[in-house]
Protein backbone atom coordinates (compact mmCIF):
# COMPACT_ATOMS: atom_id res chain seq x y z
CA UNK A 1 0.00 0.00 0.00
CA UNK A 2 1.29 2.89 -0.74
CA UNK A 3 0.74 6.02 2.21
CA UNK A 4 0.44 9.50 -0.01
CA UNK A 5 -1.31 12.66 1.47
CA UNK A 6 -0.77 14.25 -1.61
CA UNK A 7 0.85 17.69 -1.76
CA UNK A 8 0.97 20.09 1.22
CA UNK A 9 0.89 23.50 0.67
CA UNK A 10 3.39 26.44 2.43
CA UNK A 11 3.26 30.19 1.85
CA UNK A 12 5.98 29.44 -0.80
CA UNK A 13 3.87 27.93 -2.62
CA UNK A 14 6.93 25.38 -2.86
CA UNK A 15 5.00 21.73 -2.71
CA UNK A 16 6.35 18.53 -0.79
CA UNK A 17 4.89 15.12 -1.49
CA UNK A 18 5.79 12.25 0.93
CA UNK A 19 5.06 9.23 -1.26
CA UNK A 20 6.42 5.81 0.76
CA UNK A 21 5.23 2.64 0.84
CA UNK A 22 3.89 1.34 4.27
CA UNK A 23 5.91 -1.50 4.07
CA UNK A 24 9.24 0.47 3.64
CA UNK A 25 8.09 2.53 7.01
CA UNK A 26 7.38 -0.19 9.11
CA UNK A 27 11.46 -0.84 8.95
CA UNK A 28 11.41 1.91 11.46
CA UNK A 29 9.99 -0.24 14.06
CA UNK A 30 11.36 -4.31 12.36
CA UNK A 31 15.00 -2.85 12.13
CA UNK A 32 14.96 1.52 12.87
CA UNK A 33 16.04 2.98 9.96
CA UNK A 34 14.89 3.90 6.48
CA UNK A 35 16.77 5.88 3.45
CA UNK A 36 14.89 7.38 1.59
CA UNK A 37 17.62 8.23 -1.45
CA UNK A 38 16.96 11.23 -3.86
CA UNK A 39 13.93 11.73 -1.90
CA UNK A 40 13.78 15.97 -2.46
CA UNK A 41 14.82 18.20 -5.35
CA UNK A 42 17.20 20.87 -5.47
CA UNK A 43 14.34 23.27 -4.91
CA UNK A 44 12.39 21.48 -1.84
CA UNK A 45 16.42 21.13 -0.47
CA UNK A 46 16.78 24.92 -0.66
CA UNK A 47 12.95 25.38 0.90
CA UNK A 48 14.19 23.92 3.80
CA UNK A 49 17.91 25.92 4.39
CA UNK A 50 18.88 27.52 7.54
CA UNK A 51 17.31 30.94 7.76
CA UNK A 52 20.26 33.49 7.10
CA UNK A 53 20.36 35.08 10.19
CA UNK A 54 20.43 32.52 12.71
CA UNK A 55 24.09 31.99 13.83
CA UNK A 56 25.76 28.79 14.09
CA UNK A 57 27.53 27.43 16.88
CA UNK A 58 30.12 24.83 17.66
CA UNK A 59 29.18 21.40 18.63
CA UNK A 60 30.75 20.17 21.38
CA UNK A 61 34.06 18.60 20.12
CA UNK A 62 32.93 15.16 22.46
CA UNK A 63 29.89 14.14 24.09
CA UNK A 64 31.13 10.93 26.58
CA UNK A 65 32.80 8.71 24.13
CA UNK A 66 31.92 10.42 20.93
CA UNK A 67 33.93 12.96 19.13
CA UNK A 68 32.71 15.33 16.67
CA UNK A 69 33.04 18.23 14.72
CA UNK A 70 30.60 20.43 12.88
CA UNK A 71 28.53 23.45 13.62
CA UNK A 72 24.59 23.98 14.43
CA UNK A 73 21.27 26.00 14.33
CA UNK A 74 18.34 25.23 16.50
CA UNK A 75 14.85 26.73 16.41
CA UNK A 76 11.92 25.62 17.78
CA UNK A 77 9.79 23.35 15.31
CA UNK A 78 6.88 26.29 15.38
CA UNK A 79 9.22 29.18 14.71
CA UNK A 80 11.12 27.33 11.98
CA UNK A 81 10.42 28.26 8.19
CA UNK A 82 6.97 27.57 6.95
CA UNK A 83 8.27 25.19 4.13
CA UNK A 84 10.00 23.23 7.42
CA UNK A 85 6.95 23.24 9.37
CA UNK A 86 4.59 21.76 6.05
CA UNK A 87 7.40 18.66 5.27
CA UNK A 88 7.66 17.74 8.96
CA UNK A 89 3.90 17.50 9.19
CA UNK A 90 3.70 15.93 6.18
CA UNK A 91 5.94 13.27 7.47
CA UNK A 92 4.87 13.09 11.11
CA UNK A 93 0.88 12.31 9.37
CA UNK A 94 2.43 9.81 6.70
CA UNK A 95 4.61 7.98 9.07
CA UNK A 96 1.94 8.10 11.93
CA UNK A 97 -0.84 6.33 9.62
CA UNK A 98 1.77 4.03 8.15
CA UNK A 99 2.71 2.57 11.54
CA UNK A 100 -0.91 3.06 13.03
CA UNK A 101 0.69 5.69 16.13
CA UNK A 102 0.43 8.32 16.64
CA UNK A 103 3.88 10.11 16.67
CA UNK A 104 4.80 12.53 18.74
CA UNK A 105 4.55 16.47 17.68
CA UNK A 106 8.41 17.54 16.33
CA UNK A 107 9.26 20.69 18.63
CA UNK A 108 12.96 20.98 18.10
CA UNK A 109 14.86 21.69 14.04
CA UNK A 110 18.49 21.69 13.67
CA UNK A 111 20.46 22.20 11.05
CA UNK A 112 24.41 20.99 10.84
CA UNK A 113 27.39 21.83 8.85
CA UNK A 114 30.09 19.98 8.12
CA UNK A 115 33.11 21.14 6.93
CA UNK A 116 35.40 18.83 4.31
CA UNK A 117 37.98 16.51 5.63
CA UNK A 118 37.11 17.12 9.26
CA UNK A 119 33.06 17.49 10.01
CA UNK A 120 31.75 14.29 11.29
CA UNK A 121 30.32 12.64 14.36
CA UNK A 122 31.13 8.98 15.68
CA UNK A 123 28.96 5.93 16.04
CA UNK A 124 26.44 6.95 18.91
CA UNK A 125 22.73 6.99 19.69
CA UNK A 126 20.74 10.22 19.73
CA UNK A 127 19.60 10.64 23.29
CA UNK A 128 16.94 9.06 24.74
CA UNK A 129 14.78 11.92 25.30
CA UNK A 130 14.24 11.91 22.06
CA UNK A 131 11.27 9.89 20.91
CA UNK A 132 9.45 8.59 18.44
CA UNK A 133 10.92 9.62 15.34
CA UNK A 134 14.00 11.30 13.76
CA UNK A 135 14.16 13.07 10.51
CA UNK A 136 17.60 13.96 8.70
CA UNK A 137 17.62 15.56 5.22
CA UNK A 138 21.14 16.12 3.48
CA UNK A 139 20.70 19.39 1.89
CA UNK A 140 23.92 19.38 0.29
CA UNK A 141 27.12 17.61 -0.18
CA UNK A 142 27.82 13.93 0.53
CA UNK A 143 29.22 11.57 3.26
CA UNK A 144 29.30 8.24 4.88
CA UNK A 145 26.41 7.78 6.90
CA UNK A 146 26.68 4.35 8.43
CA UNK A 147 24.32 2.22 11.13
CA UNK A 148 26.65 -0.06 13.23
CA UNK A 149 25.21 -3.46 15.64
CA UNK A 150 28.26 -2.13 17.80
CA UNK A 151 31.01 0.45 18.26
CA UNK A 152 33.51 -1.25 20.02
CA UNK A 153 34.27 -3.50 18.02
CA UNK A 154 32.76 -2.03 15.08
CA UNK A 155 30.35 -4.15 13.81
CA UNK A 156 28.81 -2.34 10.23
CA UNK A 157 24.87 -3.23 9.71
CA UNK A 158 24.37 -1.04 6.69
CA UNK A 159 26.37 1.89 5.10
CA UNK A 160 25.62 4.34 1.93
CA UNK A 161 26.89 7.79 0.99
CA UNK A 162 23.76 10.31 1.70
CA UNK A 163 23.32 13.27 -0.99
CA UNK A 164 21.73 16.22 -1.21
CA UNK A 165 17.62 15.41 -1.35
CA UNK A 166 17.99 12.79 0.86
CA UNK A 167 16.22 11.34 3.78
CA UNK A 168 17.14 8.91 6.73
CA UNK A 169 14.30 8.45 9.02
CA UNK A 170 15.75 6.95 12.44
CA UNK A 171 13.49 5.32 15.46
CA UNK A 172 13.41 7.73 18.44
CA UNK A 173 13.38 5.98 21.70
CA UNK A 174 10.12 4.22 22.83
CA UNK A 175 8.89 4.00 18.54
CA UNK A 176 7.29 0.73 18.49
CA UNK A 177 7.95 -1.07 21.70
CA UNK A 178 8.94 0.63 25.47
CA UNK A 179 12.65 1.16 25.91
CA UNK A 180 13.84 0.57 22.58
CA UNK A 181 16.45 3.33 21.46
CA UNK A 182 18.11 4.99 18.15
CA UNK A 183 20.38 2.81 16.08
CA UNK A 184 24.15 3.27 16.51
CA UNK A 185 24.87 5.73 13.55
CA UNK A 186 27.77 7.85 12.49
CA UNK A 187 28.85 9.81 9.66
CA UNK A 188 32.14 10.52 8.35
CA UNK A 189 33.96 13.91 6.67
CA UNK A 190 32.40 15.51 3.34
CA UNK A 191 34.55 16.50 0.38
CA UNK A 192 32.87 19.66 0.33
CA UNK A 193 30.55 21.38 3.07
CA UNK A 194 27.86 19.12 3.63
CA UNK A 195 24.61 20.74 5.51
CA UNK A 196 21.70 18.96 6.93
CA UNK A 197 18.33 19.23 8.86
CA UNK A 198 17.10 17.41 11.43
CA UNK A 199 13.66 17.50 12.86
CA UNK A 200 13.23 15.55 16.51
CA UNK A 201 11.02 15.81 19.49
CA UNK A 202 13.24 16.34 22.54
CA UNK A 203 10.44 14.88 25.50
CA UNK A 204 12.81 17.46 27.31
CA UNK A 205 10.83 20.29 26.05
CA UNK A 206 12.82 22.34 23.65
CA UNK A 207 16.41 22.71 23.07
CA UNK A 208 17.18 20.93 26.68
CA UNK A 209 20.02 19.38 25.94
CA UNK A 210 23.17 18.39 28.03
CA UNK A 211 25.70 18.63 25.19
CA UNK A 212 24.95 18.39 21.36
O1 LIG B 1 24.59 14.28 9.57
C1 LIG B 1 23.83 13.34 9.57
O2 LIG B 1 23.32 12.90 8.53
C2 LIG B 1 23.50 12.65 10.88
C3 LIG B 1 23.70 13.50 12.08
C4 LIG B 1 23.59 12.76 13.35
O3 LIG B 1 23.92 11.60 13.44
C5 LIG B 1 23.08 13.44 14.53
O4 LIG B 1 22.89 14.65 14.50
O5 LIG B 1 22.85 12.73 15.55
Amino acid sequence: MVISLGWLHDSSSLRFAFGVKSRRLEELVTRGWVRLAGHLDRDACAALAKPRMLPWSPMAPKVGAVTQHGWFAQVPFHKAPPPVQAFGSLVQATVSAALDHKLPDWNEVTWQRYEPGRGHIDPHRDQAYYKGLILIVTLTGEAEFTIFQSRDPPVMLDRWTTRGGDVVLLRGADLGAAGVRCPLHGVGAPASDRLTVALRHNERGYGRWAAH
